[in-house]
């Protein structure tokens, strides 16, 4: 009905225009009915009558004359609002929906600041997306492996400076929150802060990509950093993925042979930032010189700070801590604080009731956010009272409770405890007899972080794979399996626990994994789907030839005993009886880190196929043991 009434309409029209239109005017047809040029004007601005909020867009300038993309929410009428600032290589604009209430707007997890009423600013770091100048990937600061005139630190300070002086609705302070790369542009503009940014918050921030964050781990490469390096340095915006071959990322990477084989197959070696993380694989000075957590205490803040992370983080489980381990050490222990939450990497910004089977009492993340984080950032940019912050707040999985702590961490005063390998795969505190076993690590063959296929843009089992049931890895004839007997008694750790294995291989090199592990009990009333299951609480991998110093990369004495120390993730953990700790130990966790060859070449990314090579490991149990945080 409505369709025929238009074309009955239109009819007269279509045979006005027709009729010789160009040379004379027909009867009736007024100037306003002639189509001319288009109908696109490409000058609209919405009125957005329902809008809580202003949006602008500006690009701010730095003192290099460079112009940053910043996206800033105001809502309608504030006066004397904080503003927080968030920097970002992940496209500013994409972190603002176009919804007409600005708790809709803004990114989920800053709901609570925008209804508490706070200025938000998003801003594109330098070279990414809409901001002017080169993306140098986690800039070093201004020093010998910068020798330009800014970085994030400056460029942190200007845009402060620009902020306080041109929003008229702000009382002129500041605070800067963000994780990952978002957390590392928090940290950096702490070596130099502007003194209207008054707290921050390094999310999960990326200190240290050598030692524990993003890139490796004690010297072990983490192959899924490629498609990252692909991402963010092909364009300003988002970048080229890898096209894959297969859809199975453990048999694409074993079949690419070594990491650097990999990456040059997709022609990596035109990338800048590739070629420099290539070029050093040991930790020389290219690492030292930009590790954060050194920089950080060495140009210690005022600025109250919270250093945060997750217990189970994929991504960053290095920067936080270790930062704020060494800032407390150089004594600026009162204004930095530790949390760390039962979050994978940047759950802080989601919903954390759980993670994988592991369920917790509510939301872990938004009470926190509300609960906790919100009134640090209102403490001091609304002058609001609240309870100072203890020295660390850690979350207790087995107890599904957070843990406050006035000085952390609470065995440091105590002598860490030994839980030894024993004969018979036992595991216990009691000092052994002492003997060895041994496994075959085959390269062709490594044991797979996750059970294959594997996909690494898997965002549901890439974020859960620490906490994945190690059942199956203990299966395995390459993984030595040592446990306790059934506990009768908790044993509650609080602190890093420090991985002591004496060793040898009949290679020239070698990684060792190590696992500390939560068994619970083979059947289990409370949830039945963890019955038996094997919780990994802390794990990491170290690379053999670094056993000496990771700027020294030593090949190891085939057929000669060595000892591989190493520190494990901290814990906040209580094995409770009934359930049995266990330690697991392999040589490899594929394709997350790049296949040791266990032939001493001198850079991994680049071993040749006949590089890799079976080797025989023996671990001396009775002396090789998990130094463990034990707290009465
Ligand atoms: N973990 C990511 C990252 C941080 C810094 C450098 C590279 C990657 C991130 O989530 O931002």
């Amino acid at each position: 009905m409505r369709r025929a009434i238009l074309f009955a309409l239109s009819l007269p029209l279509f045979f006005a225009a027709s009729a010789d239109a160009a040379s004379k005017p027909s009867a009736g047809v007024t100037p306003d009915m002639v189509q001319a040029g288009s109908d696109i004007t490409g000058k609209f601005t919405a009125p957005h009558p329902g809008y809580d909020y202003d949006k602008k867009v500006v690009m701010v300038p730095m003192r290099d004359g460079v112009k940053l993309n910043t996206v800033i929410l105001i809502p309608k009428g504030a006066k004397g609002l904080p503003i927080l600032l968030e920097r970002t290589p992940y496209n500013a604009r994409s972190f603002v929906d176009d919804k007409p209430h600005m708790r809709d707007a803004a990114r989920g997890g800053q709901r609570e600041w925008v209804d508490d009423g706070y200025i938000i600013v998003y801003q594109d770091i330098r070279g990414k997306n809409g901001s002017q100048g080169g993306f140098v990937m986690t800039r070093p600061p201004m020093g010998p492996l910068n020798p330009s005139k800014t970085d994030d630190t400056t460029d942190a300070y200007d845009t402060i400076a620009w902020l306080v002086k041109n929003l008229a609705a702000s009382n002129g302070r500041v605070g800067m929150i963000g994780s990952s790369y978002d957390g590392w542009a928090v940290a950096m503009a702490l070596l130099d802060p502007h003194p209207a940014l008054k707290v921050a918050v390094p999310e999960s921030p990326m200190i240290d990509g050598w030692m524990g964050d993003d890139w490796f781990h004690n010297g072990a490469f983490r192959q899924n950093s490629l498609e990252y390096y692909l991402g963010q340095t092909t364009k300003p915006g988002r970048g080229e993925a890898i096209p894959r071959d297969g859809a199975d990322d453990y048999q694409n990477y074993l079949e690419a042979g070594s990491a650097g084989a990999y990456a040059e197959m997709y022609g990596f070696k035109q990338l800048p930032w590739w070629n420099r993380v290539a070029g050093h694989p040991a930790y020389d000075a290219f690492w030292q010189l930009q590790a954060l957590d050194k920089l950080v205490a060495a140009h210690p803040s005022n600025v109250p700070t919270l250093w945060l992370q997750g217990l189970w983080d994929q991504e960053d489980m290095y920067g936080a801590i270790t930062t704020w381990e060494a800032l407390k050490a150089a004594g600026h222990g009162a204004n930095n604080h530790l949390v760390m939450g039962p979050w994978f990497h940047s759950q802080i910004g989601r919903t954390a009731d759980s993670l994988g089977p592991l369920k917790w009492n509510g939301d872990t993340a938004a009470d926190f956010r509300k609960n906790v984080l919100l009134p640090f950032f209102n403490t001091y940019l609304k002058d609001r009272a609240t309870a100072p912050l203890p020295d660390a707040m850690i979350y207790n999985a087995s107890e599904k409770r957070w843990d406050n702590f006035t000085d952390w961490p609470v065995a440091a005063k105590q002598a860490l405890k030994p839980l030894y390998l024993s004969g018979g795969f036992g595991l216990g505190f009691a000092k052994p007899a002492a003997g060895e076993d041994s496994y075959i690590s085959d390269p062709a063959k490594p044991v797979p972080f996750l059970a294959p296929p594997v996909d690494f843009s898997d965002h549901k089992r890439w974020t859960t794979w620490l906490v994945e049931d190690q059942r199956a890895a203990a299966t395995r004839p390459d993984v030595l399996v040592y446990q306790t007997p059934v506990l009768t008694e908790a044993v509650r750790v609080q602190g890093a626990p420090i991985a002591d294995l004496l060793l040898k291989t009949t290679g020239s090199d070698a990684d060792f994994v190590v696992k500390i592990i939560d068994v619970y009990p083979p059947s289990y009333a409370e949830q039945p789907d963890l019955a038996g299951y094997q919780l990994p609480v802390s794990l990491d991998i170290f690379r053999g030839r670094y056993r000496h110093g990771f700027d020294k990369p030593e090949a190891i004495p085939a057929g000669e005993v060595q000892e591989y120390k190493f520190r494990l993730p901290t814990m906040n953990y209580v094995f409770k009886p009934g359930h049995r700790i266990m330690v697991q130990i392999q040589s490899s966790l594929f394709p997350l880190y790049d296949r040791n060859p266990q032939t001493f070449v001198p850079n991994i990314f680049f071993a040749k196929p006949s590089d890799f090579q079976k080797a025989t490991m023996t671990v001396e149990y009775g002396v090789s043991a998990v130094l463990l945080p034990v707290v009465k």
